[in-house]
């Protein structure tokens, strides 16, 4: 899988793909992410990449030409099976969609900034677009390195213990049940039995019967279709 992420402030997206699961992803080659800079697009000497809207208010727009410039280069070198745009008002993620984006090919995101941007790029070359929750950041970058991170993290390889994802809350509508290591015990607070017993048909049981405990009390709404 390949990943371009298009972005005013590149540096932000840089210790996500630089630390641990990810920046392992990326040096096995299981995945790439190129972060592009659109101030490389940007007009004239001030390389400018917004400006004031039409009709008047607050807030700068982001303008056309650099983002249509920076995504046409990118679309010369190969196809993409989807041009996402990170957005407050896009589509709330989830695990499902992040599913679905891990079985592809080449993705593009492109992370918005000040007031957003000319809406003329979303209706003519945007595929999709993506809010990662209903409340407001100060750009797309972080909610970019979220989707990334839970996209590329599915990528078979990529988490150690290959199985490991399967078991993860979402995956099957279930938040995961409680885990616990050593010492058995501490403070006189003890793990539960059952764990200790090596009885595993008897531990999957004890987790799902946990699995959905924890999922009536904190998300009785996953439980309803
Ligand atoms: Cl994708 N962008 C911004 N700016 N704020 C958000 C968001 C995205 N998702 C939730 N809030």
């Amino acid at each position: 899988m390949r990943i371009d992420i298009i972005t005013a402030l590149p540096k932000l997206l840089e210790s996500p793909f630089g630390d641990s699961i990810l920046k392992r992803a990326i040096q096995r080659g299981l995945v790439e992410v190129h972060v592009h800079d659109l101030k490389d697009y940007g007009l004239g000497k001030h390389r400018q990449i917004d400006d004031y809207q039409f009709g008047g208010g607050a807030g700068m727009v982001m303008m056309i030409e650099p983002i249509f410039n920076c995504i046409e280069n990118l679309k010369k070198e190969r196809d993409y099976d989807e041009i996402i745009y990170m957005t407050p008002d896009g589509k709330r993620f989830d695990q499902r969609i992040a599913n679905h984006l891990s079985l592809k090919g080449n993705l593009m995101i492109l992370c918005g900034h000040y007031k957003g941007i000319d809406q003329r790029i979303r209706d003519q070359i945007i595929t999709m677009e993506i809010s990662i929750g209903d409340y407001v950041l100060s750009g797309g970058e972080l909610a970019a390195a979220v989707v990334s991170d839970s996209i590329i993290r599915l990528i078979p390889g990529v988490l150690n213990d290959e199985s490991s994802a399967l078991f993860d809350s979402f995956q099957d509508d279930l938040l995961a049940p409680p885990v616990y290591t050593r010492p058995a015990e501490f403070n006189g607070w003890k793990v539960p039995e059952i764990l200790t017993t090596g009885n595993f048909p008897k531990i999957d049981d004890w987790r799902h019967d946990q699995a959905i405990k924890r999922t009536e009390e904190r998300r009785p709404d996953l439980l309803e279709d």
